[in-house]
């Protein structure tokens, strides 16, 4: 495990910027109308599966090693996920979203595939440096892929793209020369982006003190083990934190918002 929290960070950017081309064009579309060249990260997103041996606890533990501690917990009902965040003491880092598929809750052949992609982790990897942007360890077929998309579209992109960082995201309060989310969003669709709109083009609000949008994901080639098929990969995230009643930012997530956050790696 990394104990630099900037040496973490950087694996994870650097993988994402592999498979999200999007997120350089975003920040020089931003760092450009915003006349800020540094871009500040408000949060990352992981997911997983609850399966015991990469459960969200062992990705947690990455973050742990390098002095993160757990903030709130957030239940998804509908799409079978549990998560929570972490924080680090210097609130410049950013924050982390982990969540896990209740794998025990879906069709006895989607737990099949699951647990066959798991079986094919080395334990050790679970615990190496670079193991939250390793991706996948197991070989996985364009059919298998297709059967878990018709019950979870996250076991699907799991699948697909393992450990990773999902999307990273802006801080709309550290952007200079623009104020709200709703410009941040303007910028992105006069420059062609395309806006996750589940749910609304923002979701929350300073009711909820987190308004947040995001891209839909790119498109990135997966080797799968019968042939190649261009599939979503990550998006990026912008997020705007209001003041709580004692006049501090608020630090957490909104279930509400967050669960249309995740369809944002959905086919569009
Ligand atoms: C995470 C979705 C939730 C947020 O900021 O509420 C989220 C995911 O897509 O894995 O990132
Ligand atoms: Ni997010």
């Amino acid at each position: 495990m990394h104990t630099n929290v900037n040496a973490l960070f950087n694996g994870l950017w650097q993988d994402y910027l592999q498979i999200t081309p999007s997120a350089k064009r975003i920040h020089a579309l931003l760092g450009d109308k915003s006349g800020k060249a540094d871009i500040v990260n408000d949060h990352i997103a992981l997911r997983t599966f609850n399966i015991e041996k990469v459960n969200l606890d062992k990705l947690a533990a990455h973050f742990k090693a390098v002095g993160y501690t757990q903030g709130g917990e957030y239940d998804f009902a509908a799409k079978k996920l549990s998560a929570l965040h972490f924080q680090h003491p210097d609130p410049e880092q950013p924050k982390v979203f982990i969540s896990e598929l209740r794998v025990e809750e879906f069709s006895e052949q989607t737990q099949a595939i699951i647990h066959k992609l798991v079986d094919q982790i080395e334990p050790s990897a679970v615990e190496a440096d670079d193991f939250l942007y390793s991706g996948t360890h197991w070989q996985v077929s364009s059919e298998e892929y297709r059967k878990l998309l018709e019950e979870s579209e996250y076991a699907a992109w799991m699948a697909a793209w393992g450990y990773r960082a999902n999307h990273f995201t802006v801080s709309v309060n550290h952007l200079l020369n623009i104020d709200e989310l709703s410009e941040v969003n303007q910028i992105l669709k006069d420059a062609g982006f395309a806006l996750n709109t589940s749910g609304g083009e923002i979701k929350g609000g300073e009711d909820v003190c987190l308004a947040q949008s995001s891209t839909m994901a790119d498109k990135s080639d997966v080797a799968f083990s019968d042939t190649t098929l261009s599939i979503p990969s990550c998006f990026y995230e912008f997020a705007q934190r209001y003041p709580m009643a004692d006049g501090s930012l608020y630090q957490g997530f909104v279930a509400a918002s967050a669960d249309k956050i995740f369809e944002s790696t959905n086919a569009s």
